[in-house]
């Protein structure tokens, strides 16, 4: 390990990562007496929205919910001006809880953590970063966002093409100007899909490369008036206490019809086919992902699943003038909501402009980059520009990325080379004292990510508390209670539609990686009730261990 953190102090915490959760984290451990450091790999904090900032990039959960709920000062001070907030809009207001809540001076930015590992004789975690700075800790809580390790497409030859390349994860600084350029974009997930009708405004010929249709809604994103407002500030308190009993964390119709929103919670087959089409395009005109989520049996019922995808592929029917652009652009062949829900701004309307081009890579693959731009099928494509939004090794790759060692040096990314095994998504047997924000085996990205962020920050907190004021110097999953929870998490994937799709999800879009559920599919209330009767059980299924029964084990 390099030089000492200057204070050469051993914290009580580090804190991996500046995005909502690991912010939440360090104010409310600081709060209660810990001392903590955040590490964060960004020049600032932000997280995804740190470095996600691809022309275009906007949230697909409405802002009045994506935000924080456990401070009275944010509430009253911070106000959204869109409905489905930018970007820019959302850095800016995790720049400003960040001095308003004097989170930055605890946080160490430019800091990437390469290594940590658990040493046994002290029962204290080392750290090194990139940089090559040491800390020590004894709690290490990791919150570096599930969507945080970029991946490139599997295409070869990418160093030889001599025009400008980007990912839309790893955004540069500067701009980059596509007018009279020829832009290739690969891609049509979230990133791809908000980025494209953007580029094709601006360059002068664009390609869209496409290889599995995603089922895209429009996001219909409009400013939040006064009037808005001053209905949210009546209903704010109730509705963020129904957040957390509904599956995904938020409703996702903050101002539509009752009726409509109590529809959605019951299954489709009370309904007519004419009443189900009916809140089929309440919820298409309304916008968002929540069109996927119409009736709870949406992810269970085969039948009225393919109702559903049939629906959207009339829609995208109806826009693309083109019937070839609009049959490849169908999804097809997977349920609706088994691969993310994509929540856009035009995109299939862009498909009708004589300057965009669609090419089915599944039909005529990329076989490799050349100087000037790309093979495909015989034919020599060129560009200026290549955009690369092909997402991410998700959940698990956020941390395998680093060195994370527990006990007898065994490695995460070792452990987990078979698909990941966690209790409730927060603890690893074998790497005692680390916790999980948005860990595998945790719903974090099935749900309002926001809103599970600070249940997973407050279970945390507590559990730390809990262990300081009873003396617990060690905290660690129990083998049998992580076996027990993986196995719901693998039972939930088989008894839902989700085992029917390939996507990050399921780890097969990163090339080798273990075909294995990355999310908890119960839900949120389902999960906040196990975290919750865990917590209430002194802890059940972990070992806790008082700082005496540490030492004699040394000696
Ligand atoms: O990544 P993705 P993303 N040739 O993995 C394609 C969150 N997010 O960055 O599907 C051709 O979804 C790949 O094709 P396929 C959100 O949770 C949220 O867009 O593997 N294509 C796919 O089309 C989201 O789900 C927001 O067949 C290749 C695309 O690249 C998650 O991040 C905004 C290829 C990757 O799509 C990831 O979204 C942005 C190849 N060789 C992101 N390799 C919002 O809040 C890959 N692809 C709105």
């Amino acid at each position: 390990m390099g030089e000492m953190d200057a204070a050469n102090q051993v914290y009580d915490a580090l804190i991996l990562g500046a995005g909502f959760g690991g912010m939440y984290m360090l104010y409310e451990l600081r709060s209660r007496g810990f001392s903590v450091v955040g590490l964060e790999a960004g020049a600032d904090t932000g997280g995804a929205w740190y470095w996600n900032r691809y022309p275009g990039a906007r949230c697909d959960v409405e802002s009045l919910a994506y935000c924080y709920s456990f401070s009275p000062i944010i509430d009253e001070e911070w106000r959204w001006t869109e409905r489905y907030a930018g970007q820019k809009e959302i850095r800016s207001y995790l720049q400003w809880v960040c001095d308003r809540l004097d989170i930055r001076k605890d946080i160490r930015f430019n800091s990437r953590l390469a290594k940590a590992h658990y040493d046994e004789d002290v029962h204290l975690w080392n750290f090194e970063t990139e940089n090559g700075d040491s800390y020590q800790a004894r709690w290490f809580v990791t919150s570096p966002g599930p969507l945080a390790t970029p991946i490139w497409p599997n295409i070869p030859g990418r160093e030889k093409f001599k025009g400008q390349l980007f990912h839309t994860a790893k955004w540069p600084d500067e701009e980059p100007d596509f007018s009279g350029k020829r832009v290739g974009v690969i891609g049509t997930g979230s990133s791809g899909v908000q980025l494209i009708p953007i580029v094709a405004e601006e360059a002068e010929h664009l390609t869209v490369f496409l290889r599995t249709p995603n089922y895209t809604t429009q996001a219909r994103n409009r400013p939040l008036t006064d009037e808005d407002y001053a209905t949210w500030e009546q209903i704010r308190d109730q509705r963020r206490k129904e957040f957390r009993k509904l599956i995904r964390g938020a409703a996702g119709d903050l101002f539509i019809e009752d009726k409509y929103a109590e529809r959605r919670l019951r299954p489709s087959t009370e309904f007519t086919r004419e009443e189900r089409q009916e809140q089929f395009n309440v919820y298409w005109q309304h916008g968002g992902a929540m069109v996927s989520s119409i009736h709870i049996d949406v992810l269970t019922n085969p039948a009225m699943n393919e109702e559903l995808c049939e629906y959207f592929r009339d829609k995208i029917r109806e826009v693309v003038n083109d019937p070839a652009k609009a049959e490849m652009l169908c999804p097809r062949g997977y349920p609706i909501g088994t691969r993310r829900i994509v929540v856009g701004s035009d995109f299939y309307e862009t498909f009708n402009r004589d300057d965009v081009d669609l090419i089915d890579v599944k039909q005529t693959p990329i076989e490799r980059f050349t100087e000037k731009g790309v093979i495909v099928g015989d034919k020599e494509l060129e560009f200026d520009i290549i955009i690369s939004a092909s997402g991410f090794d998700a959940v698990t790759g956020s941390l395998t990325v680093m060195d994370i060692r527990g006990r007898g040096g065994q490695t995460l990314r070792d452990v987990w080379a078979d698909g990941p095994h966690t209790y409730l998504g927060l603890g690893v047997s074998g790497f005692p004292n680390m916790l999980m924000i948005g860990g595998p085996g945790s719903p974090s990205l099935q749900t309002n990510v926001a809103m599970y962020n600070e249940v997973a920050v407050e279970w945390i907190s507590d559990a730390l508390t809990y262990a300081r004021d009873n003396g617990y110097a060690e905290m660690e999953a129990e083998i049998s209670a992580q076996e027990e929870w993986t196995e719901i998490v693998n039972n939930l994937l088989e008894e839902s539609l989700f085992s029917k799709a390939d996507s990050w999800y399921v780890g097969t879009n990163v090339p080798g990686k273990k075909r294995a559920i990355l999310t908890y599919l119960g839900g949120l209330p389902a999960y906040i009730e196990a975290c919750g009767n865990a917590a209430a059980n002194d802890y059940a299924g972990f070992i806790m261990t008082k700082e005496g029964a540490l030492e004699t084990m040394c000696a």
